[in-house]
């Protein structure tokens, strides 16, 4: 059969309001970028005419500008999940404009194909190659592409050139049977593959084919400062010491990182390390630290959803893909989150938290307890299931008037339960096997900023009683300083 070609305006006005659209792609990798400015352009003109336009919006994960900030510029999205980080949309779930339901990544495929979204109308795909038989093979990100594929009535597709066709089989593409008929996910070592190259999908489903040449947008990453490399070094430390010890077996286990500076920084770091051998990844953003590692020898192989490199770091893959073609694998953020396949395959997972509480608590989400930063994402799919979950912080924010060690988180992700390890750039708390109270000094001695110890060890003199001891008048003092003063040092006990 031969696919209907269009231009991104008339794809655009195959979406209707109301429609919930399901869209492929992991941060801005793999996300179509022509179709979603299109119809943030066609959201514009039906408000100017007086008509209402908006949109439920469901996305692997994060996305490009040109889909998340085009759409809530153009105020087309009522419903947003799972996970975003792009600033026009945090102001308007924020402001209360956007409801967003923050999930686990791994959880939100499974809860669309069994209905507790309602119908999914529309998906718009990025893909390096369609056939005519309907084989679709996804480029850099891969998120909930299967799945949107085979639940909406009409599919869109965007075909980037800027990906050649030699990618097919850097994915392993696989839906699982729902439950009762689940079995188990067979992927033992991060190699493993269990599906196909390709998205099989209907081909007669596909209502538009836009041909594009659009790069992934380009974030980049922050060079290393002096407290990025000591949360490095420190993580680099603590893993040299359980190989050493052997709670860490000596040929290591596969790991996973987080997304952002310090994630992609503290990789950078354990990756340098003599005493570390060389390594799996098993983890859901591939950025650029992993490339790099990969081509000193370091990484030996790595499985996630989305390939989130830099733009000259996407074009050396492709130019040496013969070296790279059997290091990579993108799946599904079904499989790359799977919890059971975590606790299988020993994770060790290093996630960033906004802030920690000295009993062992992390906020990875909430601004001060209220404002939306990015979301919980993956961290949460890793953490609970890892062999050791690590969580990162600088000790401050914004020049020190804000503590990432505080009395109590003022949100919980991450409980006490699934934390293991502390680390900031004055040192390791080692959480595992310690009560609440033995975590509270351990944190404060070793975590905290040295400017708010007194304060916490004030408070924690106050909260003698229990198990967990907390003081509740006084549990939020930071917050309440910061809020009255701008700075959390000004906290009274
Ligand atoms: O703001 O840039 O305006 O100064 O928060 O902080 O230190 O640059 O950290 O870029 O690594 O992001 C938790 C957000 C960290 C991220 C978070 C301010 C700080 C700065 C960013 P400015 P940094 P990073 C899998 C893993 C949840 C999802 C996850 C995240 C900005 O790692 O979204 O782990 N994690 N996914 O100044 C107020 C505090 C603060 C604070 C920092 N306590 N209060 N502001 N900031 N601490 C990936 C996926 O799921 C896709």
């Amino acid at each position: 059969m031969s696919y209907p070609i269009m231009t991104a305006e008339e794809a655009a006005r195959l979406v209707h309001d109301g429609d919930q659209v399901g869209f492929s792609g992991f941060t801005p990798a793999g996300c179509p970028k022509v179709v979603p400015q299109a119809i943030a352009h066609y959201a514009e003109e039906e408000h100017a005419a007086g008509r209402p336009f908006r949109i439920g919006v469901f996305t692997g994960a994060s996305t490009g500008d040109r889909l998340d900030g085009a759409l809530a510029r153009a105020h087309a999205i009522k419903f947003r999940a799972p996970y975003q980080s792009n600033k026009d949309l945090r102001a308007e779930i924020n402001s209360g404009e956007v409801a967003y339901c923050d999930m686990h990544l791994s959880q939100l495929a499974q809860e669309m194909r069994a209905g507790f979204f309602g119908k999914i109308h529309v998906a718009i795909v990025e893909a390096a190659e369609l056939t005519e038989d309907g084989q679709l093979v996804p480029t850099t990100g891969v998120g909930i592409l299967p799945t949107i594929c085979r639940l909406a009535d009409r599919i869109i597709v965007e075909i980037n050139d800027r990906h050649p066709a030699k990618i097919r089989g850097l994915h392993d593409i696989a839906e699982p049977l729902d439950p009762p008929a689940r079995r188990e996910l067979p992927i033992y070592k991060p190699s493993d593959r269990v599906g196909k190259p390709y998205v099989q999908l209907d081909p007669k489903k596909v209502v538009a084919v836009v041909k594009t040449s659009e790069p992934n947008d380009d974030g980049g990453f922050a060079p290393l400062d002096e407290v990025t490399q000591a949360i490095g070094d420190n993580v680099t430390k603590f893993l040299e010491e359980e190989i050493r010890t052997g709670r860490i077996p000596r040929e290591f286990l596969p790991l996973q990182s987080g997304v952002g500076n310090i994630a992609n920084a503290v990789l950078a770091s354990v990756g340098k390390s003599p005493k570390i051998p060389p390594f799996e990844v098993y983890t859901e953003v591939i950025q650029d630290a992993v490339i790099g590692l990969m081509k000193e020898g370091r990484v030996k192989f790595a499985s996630g959803c989305s390939l989130s490199v830099s733009r000259n770091v996407i074009l050396d893959i492709y130019q040496n893909w013969d070296f790279f073609k059997d290091k990579l694998l993108l799946r599904p953020e079904e499989y790359s989150n799977n919890p059971g396949i975590v606790r299988r395959l020993g994770v060790i997972t290093m996630n960033t938290a906004l802030e920690a509480d000295i009993y062992g608590n992390i906020n990875s989400t909430h601004v001060l307890g209220t404002k939306m930063m990015n979301g919980i994402g993956g961290s949460g799919d890793f953490t609970r299931n890892g062999y050791i979950s690590i969580f990162t912080t600088p000790s401050t924010a914004k020049g020190g008037a804000i503590s990432a060690i505080v009395p109590m988180v003022s949100h919980v992700d991450h409980s006490e339960h699934s934390v293991k390890v502390l680390i900031t750039e004055y040192g390791i708390a080692d959480l595992r096997g310690l009560s609440p109270r033995q975590r509270a000094e351990r944190i404060i001695e070793n975590c905290a900023h040295p400017d708010y110890r007194p304060l916490l060890r004030a408070y924690l003199a106050q909260a003698s009683e229990g198990q967990t001891p907390v003081c509740l008048e006084k549990a939020f003092a930071f917050h309440k300083a910061f809020a009255e003063t701008k700075d959390m040092r000004q906290a009274k006990f």
